[in-house]
C-alpha cells in the first residue's frame, strides 16, 4: 500500500528527474530522453500529488501549468532601475562609443558581444535558490509583478543548482515558430493576429489567466546579474557562464571581442545569420566585459555608459517574418 511518506519520497525523486530532463530540453535545447519517458514520469507525479495533495511543493514541475486567475498586476519598485540601452545605427558611431570609453579607461579591455533579442525585459528574484518574484521592466523604476505568469515558462528555473540569493534580468521572447503557429491558430479562429513575435510575447506575458501564458511557448535568455562582484564574479562573460551553471537559459551566440575589428566581424556575421535564427533579434549589444570598467564609467540617468546597442536596419524585420511564414 502506498503511504503518504513513500509517495512523498517517490515524488521527490520524480521531481528531481523531471527537472533535470526539463532543463536539458528547455534550457540546453538538448533532450536526453524520449518524450514518452518524460510524460510517463510526469503523469506518475501528477497521480501522486492528486492522491496526496499535501505533498505538493511550490517548485514542483506540475505547478507550471498556470490556472491562477489574477485580478490585476501589483506594481513593484526595482531594487536597481532597469535601464534601457543607448543605440547606434552605424559602425562609425560604435567607434565613437569605444573612443569615449577609452578617454576614461586608459587600458585595454575586451567587449562582450551579445545578440539583442527582440522581446521584453524581465527581472527574476531568487532567495536561497528559489524563484520568488518576477517582474516586467515597466518604466524602468516601477514594474509589474508577473511572478505567476513567469512560473509557467519552462526555461525559467524554479530552483537553482545552488542556494544563492540573486536578482537576474533578461529577455522574454516568443520563438518565431511559436509565433507563426499562434497566429495561424488565431486566424483560423477569426481572432486578430499579432503584428510580430515581440507583441505576441508581450500579450502572452501580461495575461490575468496564467494558463493562457503557459500555452504560449515563451522562452527566455538571461543576460544580467545584479551585484556580481559581491559574488566574486568580475566579468560579464563570467557572469553568463555562472548563470548558465545555476540553471538559466543563456544565449550561446555571445562572444568576447578583444578588438573593434572582432566586434565588426561579429556584427557582419549576425546580420547575415539573423534570418536563420529561431528568434528575432534587432541588433547586437556591446558591453565592456570587465565589471571594473563598468563600475568606473557608470550610468547616465537613463542608460549605462559601458554598453551600447547596434541596431540593424528596421526594414529587414518584415522580411524575417515573411520568410518564416514560407518555411513553417
Ligand atoms: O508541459 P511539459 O511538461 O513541459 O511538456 C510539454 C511537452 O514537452 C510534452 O510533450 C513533453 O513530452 C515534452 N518534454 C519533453 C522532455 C524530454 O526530456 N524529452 C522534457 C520536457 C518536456
Amino acid at each position: 500500500m502506498l503511504t503518504e511518506l513513500s509517495a512523498k519520497k517517490r515524488a521527490q525523486e520524480l521531481r528531481k528527474q523531471l527537472s533535470e530532463w526539463s532543463h536539458q530540453y528547455y534550457v540546453m535545447d538538448q533532450p536526453t530522453v524520449e518524450d514518452v519517458v518524460y510524460d510517463k514520469a510526469y503523469q506518475e507525479l501528477v497521480g501522486l500529488e492528486k492522491k496526496f495533495p499535501k505533498i505538493i511543493v511550490d517548485d514542483s514541475p506540475t505547478q507550471r501549468v498556470g490556472g491562477q486567475v489574477l485580478s490585476g498586476f501589483n506594481k513593484l519598485n526595482h531594487v536597481l532601475p532597469m535601464l534601457s540601452l543607448g543605440d547606434v545605427f552605424s559602425k562609425e558611431e560604435l567607434t565613437e562609443f569605444d573612443q569615449r570609453l577609452h578617454k576614461t579607461i586608459n587600458d585595454e579591455f575586451a567587449y562582450n558581444c551579445e545578440l539583442k533579442i527582440d522581446g521584453l525585459a524581465i527581472s527574476l528574484v531568487y532567495e536561497n535558490g528559489l524563484f520568488v518574484q518576477g517582474s516586467t521592466r515597466g518604466n524602468g523604476v516601477v514594474g509589474e509583478d508577473i511572478t505567476e505568469n513567469l512560473k509557467t515558462i519552462k526555461a525559467i528555473p524554479l530552483r537553482l543548482t545552488e542556494p544563492v540569493s540573486i536578482e537576474v534580468r533578461g529577455e522574454c521572447y516568443m520563438p518565431k515558430r511559436a509565433f507563426v503557429e499562434l497566429n495561424a491558430k488565431r486566424e483560423a479562429e477569426g481572432k486578430t493576429v499579432f503584428a510580430n513575435p515581440r507583441n505576441a510575447a508581450a500579450g502572452s506575458l501580461r495575461q490575468l489567466d496564467t494558463a493562457i501564458t503557459a500555452r504560449r511557448h515563451l522562452s527566455t535568455f538571461i543576460y544580467y546579474l545584479m551585484n556580481p562582484e559581491k559574488l566574486g564574479i568580475n566579468k560579464q562573460s563570467e557572469a553568463l557562464r555562472k548563470m548558465s551553471e545555476w540553471g538559466f537559459r543563456i544565449n550561446t551566440e555571445s562572444r568576447v571581442a578583444n578588438t573593434m575589428a572582432d566586434v565588426d566581424a561579429y556584427i557582419d556575421e549576425y546580420q547575415e545569420k539573423r534570418i536563420t535564427l529561431p528568434y528575432d533579434i534587432d541588433g547586437i549589444v556591446l558591453k565592456a566585459d570587465p565589471f571594473s570598467v563598468q563600475r568606473i564609467v557608470g550610468n547616465t540617468v537613463k542608460v549605462p555608459r559601458w554598453a551600447i546597442a547596434y541596431k540593424f536596419p528596421p526594414d529587414e524585420q518584415e522580411t524575417v517574418v515573411r520568410q518564416i511564414e514560407w518555411t513553417v
